[in-house]
């Protein structure tokens, strides 16, 4: 994991300033997407060639097919697999009954972050949903104010296979991650009239100026993660390698606030679908990284 630069380090050392910096990030997107030319600057650069609620950059990096709105074919749309946390990629991983969730995703490209949150609401009406944003920073939950986050967003409601599915696209700039080293987000979303919560978390990192989804290891395997990259292919450093994916062994060692902490015991690049830098990769060794449980976020 890459520290960021001592002078950087020291402003960042007051538990105050990295909320300070991600709400002012958050304002001056919200300002700059409030004006006509922003929308349509932001219009012509998300592209969506299946218009399933995914960029194709997006999809790049959930390894989905671009131009498949279903890419396994099993009659849910790529995006609502995502909110409803099932593999998109896999025709027997198929959703339950629940009524409401949310799954987030990111992508890096341009200098932008891309965070897009996918909701899904059984009961499809939109006056019922309550979401809600927010980043952990030194393990606290730091609430990120609804309406400049949603102001700042690209946001797409579709028909899922039963109800609605919301789709936020918030660009965050691209160069947080690395700033701080660490960023943690969250996102709830509460059905008001039945009740129901449900939540996830992006945790990401920034190795040599990459950012990365830190991720359960595919299979539900517990005592690891794998580290998948937020650019693909040519927006890679040549040191990456495709085809092989960062897959780290981790034993919890404490917690922070709302943040499980986790030491790094051993890395290494293997087989999968993805980009790995082994030397980046293996410098990963005893470091520790924070991970947020969303249960914490739902009393779960
Ligand atoms: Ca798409
Ligand atoms: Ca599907």
């Amino acid at each position: 994991m890459t520290n960021p630069p001592a002078q950087e380090r020291r402003l960042l050392d007051s538990p105050r300033v990295p909320a300070l910096l991600l709400l002012v990030g958050v304002g001056f997107w919200a300002a700059d997407f409030a004006r006509p030319q922003g929308l349509l600057a932001a219009g012509t650069m998300v592209l969506d060639a299946d218009r399933d609620g995914l960029s194709d950059r997006q999809e790049r990096i959930l390894r989905t097919n671009p131009d498949a709105v279903d890419t396994d074919g099993d009659q849910i749309s790529d995006a609502e697999e995502v909110a409803r946390q099932t593999d998109p990629r896999d025709p027997d991983s198929l959703p339950g009954f629940e009524p409401i969730n949310v799954g987030m995703a990111a992508c890096q490209g341009e200098g932008v972050l891309t965070v897009t949150s996918t909701i899904f609401l059984r009961s499809g009406n939109p006056h019922g949903l309550d979401v809600r944003f927010g980043a952990v920073l030194q393990g606290r939950l730091i609430p990120l104010p609804t309406g400049a986050i949603l102001r700042a967003s690209r946001i797409g409601i579709l028909n899922a296979s039963e109800g609605l599915l919301f789709v936020v696209q918030t660009p965050f700039p691209g160069g947080y991650v690395r700033a701080m080293g660490g960023l943690n987000l969250y996102a709830t979303a509460r059905d008001v009239i039945g009740g129901a919560v449900a939540a996830d978390a992006l945790n990401l990192v920034d190795f040599s100026g990459v950012t990365m989804s830190i991720e359960p290891v595919p299979g539900g395997q517990t005592g690891g993660v794998i580290y998948v990259p937020l650019t693909s292919g040519p927006d890679l450093p040549v040191s990456f390698n495709a085809g092989l994916v960062c897959w780290q062994g981790t034993s919890e060692v404490g917690s922070n606030g709302a943040s499980s902490v986790q030491e790094v015991e051993s890395a290494g690049c293997e087989p999968m679908d993805s980009s790995c830098s082994a030397s980046d990769c293996a410098s990963s060794v005893g470091t520790t990284i924070q991970i947020l449980d969303p249960g914490v976020l739902i009393g779960g």
